[in-house]
């Protein structure tokens, strides 16, 4: 029998098949665990096929800035699963402005926005997932290092995700005793819709492929199998953590010079 078979678990944050979201609800899938795929609406025509290829029983759009949609979410789920077992909240978003250029200049308005959308979001829809959850559930989300180590142009993200894991931290504590788990996956770069519009992200990708202790980049289906392990009872042990997925980028404090590395290949 599969790991998760007979469970069933929400996934906000699919936009196409590049997602983090769509490699762990893959990775979901593979182990049996029933799908249910929470979007944007723009970004349907992508989605609707990737939900069949998963074979999800829940296909429902949504944008988690606004409330009476996310009550709409829960609507929905109570009538067609009754309870579930895990949710898993890939979403992030910031104004392209406030991800270049000083730190400085963020504004009020791109502030609240970065944070509402990005970390209150995690609240938000826990809130209403949290009456409807087996026990034995658990919570995913997905953060970054910026968070806690300043990445040039991440800015107002870094903040965010700081904010984030600390949601992280106090909804674990709530829950625990109701034995629903919450986690937080820090992933190295990863070529996504997100990425796309960020300058320079294409040699970010290469320094790390050169520079981690793993020399490679990390994939979606390595955050998916991850976000699976967590999920599972084999990470029943685990609250409230931040666990990287960034084939151990965090732990180095300076990267050899090139030239060294070069020589060493040999
Ligand atoms: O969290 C992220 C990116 C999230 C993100 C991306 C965008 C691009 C398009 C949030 N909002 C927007 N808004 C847009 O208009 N990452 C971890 C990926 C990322 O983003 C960076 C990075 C990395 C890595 C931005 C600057 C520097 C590094």
């Amino acid at each position: 029998m599969a790991l998760l078979s007979g469970k069933k678990a929400l996934i906000f944050g699919v936009a196409n098949h590049r997602s983090i979201a769509w490699g762990i609800a893959r990775a979901l899938h593979a182990e049996g665990c029933e799908i249910g795929l929470v979007y944007l609406e723009a970004t349907e025509k992508w989605v609707k096929p990737l939900g069949e290829q998963v074979n999800a029983t829940l296909l429902i759009p949504c944008d988690v800035g606004d409330d009476a949609q996310i009550d709409a979410v829960y609507a929905k789920v109570r009538d067609t699963w009754g309870s579930f077992d895990y949710l898993i909240h890939s979403l992030a978003f910031a104004k392209g402005e406030d991800l270049t250029g000083g730190f400085l200049n963020t504004s009020r308005d791109g502030f609240r926005l970065a944070l509402d959308v990005s970390a209150y979001s995690l609240i938000a829809i826990t809130r209403p997932a949290f009456p409807l959850m087996n026990e034995g559930g658990a919570i995913v989300t997905m953060t970054y290092h910026g968070s806690t180590q300043v990445i040039p142009n991440y800015n107002v993200m870094g903040v965010a995700k700081a904010a984030l894991e600390a949601t992280v931290r106090y909804l674990a504590y709530d829950l625990g005793p109701k034995g629903i788990r919450v986690n937080a996956i820090s992933a190295g770069p990863i070529r996504t819709l997100a990425a796309a519009g960020i300058g320079g992200f294409k040699s970010m990708l290469k320094h790390f492929a050169d520079t981690t202790p793993l020399r490679k980049t990390v994939s979606q289906d390595e955050v998916g199998t991850t976000a699976t392990f967590l999920c599972s009872p084999w990470a029943s042990g685990i609250t409230g953590e931040i666990l990287y997925v960034d084939a151990g980028a965090n732990i180095v404090g300076m990267a050899e010079p090139a030239k060294e590395l070069a020589g060493k290949a040999d």
